[in-house]
């Protein structure tokens, strides 16, 4: 690392870092980006649990903001399995020549604002001190691996993994006896290859969960190069619906089609697969008892494919589909067939301990040779509390965060000037697709810091009335859908002690966007600036 003063640091090499480094630098800022891994990719570095591959199409899940990179570069999949969106993140990182600001291998600990100089100071585990006018948080919204504190844990003699922090050389399964705990998105991806691998699989699960199929296969050359004729067309429709993804909606009630219709529309999204099922009416996320019709559906399907009533039972949720987020799979169901597959339910009791030789729930030892905790993460705001941030008058983000985040439009903090995060808690973020939400932040970030050095100005910060304002507003939109009912982590449910607030912006992506122009178009409304 050459120098320590910078325009800009910039926390994490994922695609928000990776693109955010690109952007300033094109604007003649010093920018010098800090990642804890090895290489680039952030999520898609360190996720690399069998199966990982994302559920949004990959036609939609990559960056826009380059016509040239977007048309020549070519998926192998309709989802992109983790392997090739690394690689993806990587010729990103090449083809940009990113890496010569990147320091890999250097987790920041700490980044305090000095007042007098108007300049972050950030520390590194490494003993590293470096300054910087601005400071970018690109630290991911489901970065910080939640490991729940089970008893005995240290004991066990075989070996533990967590589908967040997956070993680069893999893992091999074979002949051996596998716990996974958790049944979240990670963990339903991973089950059917661990399970083909693995001699005995027990899946300990405490809730169940919906997933629909992604029927995925190889993309076909001709709608790839379809949609690359097409591409501005479609991806500004994309942009036009509330989750940035280019999906089909039906605006119709379900509690206005008559059981048949539903029957056949629900079947036809099924058939399709991936998250154009919650498309199939309108009022699947706000009325309750049209979000039971679709849950009922799913329910029928696992009692038709799990052949084991039982066990079928026990894997039916019964809460609001759609109100975790809906997983997408690739044989989830049909695992639950397989001789060598045990369900264990721990609903009604916790798992009781970890011992020596496995894991031992509703009083019975699971004799195990490896754990996978499937357990998730600190979401949103976990990856920023675990650096010490310290704004004006020392105060800490932790302090601030007490009762929840308090943050201006996911962007920025009352109290923290020159700081910015990007899909941070009160954006859009984990409700939409990432890039384009990751591009959308960026490009703002990038055109207020050119607005200050344009202005001659050093300092920005949003007020507190207008970030209490937007809070509000978040709160009071997240109560109109169904989504803020249930314990899930975008309400913090998943960590003991975490406050219970609604994190993401569900009033869309495109009514965010146009907030976010407003603020601009108004002189930064809601930031004051020096
Ligand atoms: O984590 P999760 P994840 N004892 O939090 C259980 C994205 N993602 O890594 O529901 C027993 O969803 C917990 O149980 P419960 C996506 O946004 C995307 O799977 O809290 N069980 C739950 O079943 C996703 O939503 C992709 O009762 C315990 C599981 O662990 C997000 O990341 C792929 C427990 C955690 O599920 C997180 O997904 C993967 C305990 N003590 C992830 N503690 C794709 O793009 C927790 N659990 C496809």
């Amino acid at each position: 690392m050459s120098g320590t003063d910078f325009d800009v640091v910039i926390v994490g090499a994922g695609f928000a870092g990776m693109y955010m480094l690109h952007r300033l630098r094109g604007m003649g800022f010093s920018a010098r980006v800090l990642e804890a891994g090895d290489g680039v990719g952030g999520t898609w570095y360190w996720n690399r649990y069998p199966g990982a591959r994302c559920d949004v199409e990959s036609m939609q899940y990559s960056f826009q903001f380059s016509d040239e990179l977007q048309q020549q570069w070519n998926w192998s999949e309709r989802y992109a399995p983790q392997p090739e969106i690394l690689r993806y993140a990587n010729h990103v990182a090449d083809r940009f020549d990113l890496r010569r600001d990147i320091t890999f291998n250097t987790r920041v600990t700490s980044a305090a604002f000095d007042e007098a100089a108007d300049r972050w100071i950030i520390e590194t585990a490494g003993g590293a001190t470096l300054s910087a006018r601005f400071c970018v948080m690109a630290t991911g919204c489901l970065s910080a691996p939640n490991k729940p504190t089970i008893e005995g844990l240290e004991s066990f003699r075989g070996a533990v993994y967590h589908t967040g922090e997956w070993p680069h050389e893999g893992v091999d399964f074979s002949g051996k006896r596998v716990g996974v705990i958790g049944t979240g998105s990670s963990a339903i991806q991973s089950i059917p290859i661990m399970a083909r691998q693995a001699a005995q699989l027990f899946v300990f699960q405490r809730t169940p969960n919906y997933t629909v199929p992604a029927h995925n296969g190889p993309l076909d050359p001709a709608y790839q190069k379809a949609v690359k004729a097409d591409y501005a067309r479609l991806r500004a429709r994309a942009k036009s619906n509330p989750g940035g993804i280019d999906l089909s909606f039906n605006d119709r009630s379900a509690l206005s089609a008559t059981p048949e219709e539903r029957r056949r529309e629900y079947e036809a999204r099924w058939a399709e697969g991936g998250f154009a099922f919650m498309g199939a009416f309108g009022d699947l996320m706000f009325v309750q008892e049209a979000n039971d019709t679709a849950a009922d559906f799913v329910r029928g399907k696992i009692r038709e494919i799990v052949k084991d009533p039982a066990v079928a039972e026990a894997l039916s949720p019964r809460n609001v589909i759609g109100c975790k987020r809906l997983c997408v799979d690739t044989g989830y169901w049909e695992t639950f067939n397989r001789p060598n597959v045990t369900l264990v339910d721990v609903s009604d009791r916790p798992i009781e301990a970890i011992t020596a030789t496995g894991v031992r729930a509703n009083g019975r030892d699971y004799e195990l040779d490896a754990i996978v905790f499937a357990t998730g993460f600190d979401a949103m705001t976990g990856a920023l509390l675990r650096i010490d941030i310290r704004g004006v008058h020392g105060q800490a983000l932790k302090d601030k965060w007490r009762e929840g985040p308090k943050s201006y439009l996911g962007l920025a903090m009352a109290g923290f000037p020159n700081l910015f995060t990007i899909t941070g808690p009160g954006s859009p973020s984990v409700l939409t697709n990432m890039l384009p939400s990751i591009e959308q932040h960026v490009d703002w970030i990038a055109d207020c810091l050119a607005y200050l050095r344009r202005q001659g100005l050093k300092r920005v910060e949003p007020s507190r009335e207008a970030e209490e304002a937007w809070v509000a507003h978040a709160r009071d939109v997240a109560g109109i859908s169904l989504r803020a009912t249930c314990s899930s982590w975008y309400v913090g449910a998943n960590i003991p002690g975490k406050p219970r607030v609604f994190m993401p912006y569900i009033g869309g992506f495109p009514a965010y966007v146009q907030k976010c122009q407003q603020v601009v178009a108004n002189g930064y409304e809601g930031f004051t600036v020096a």
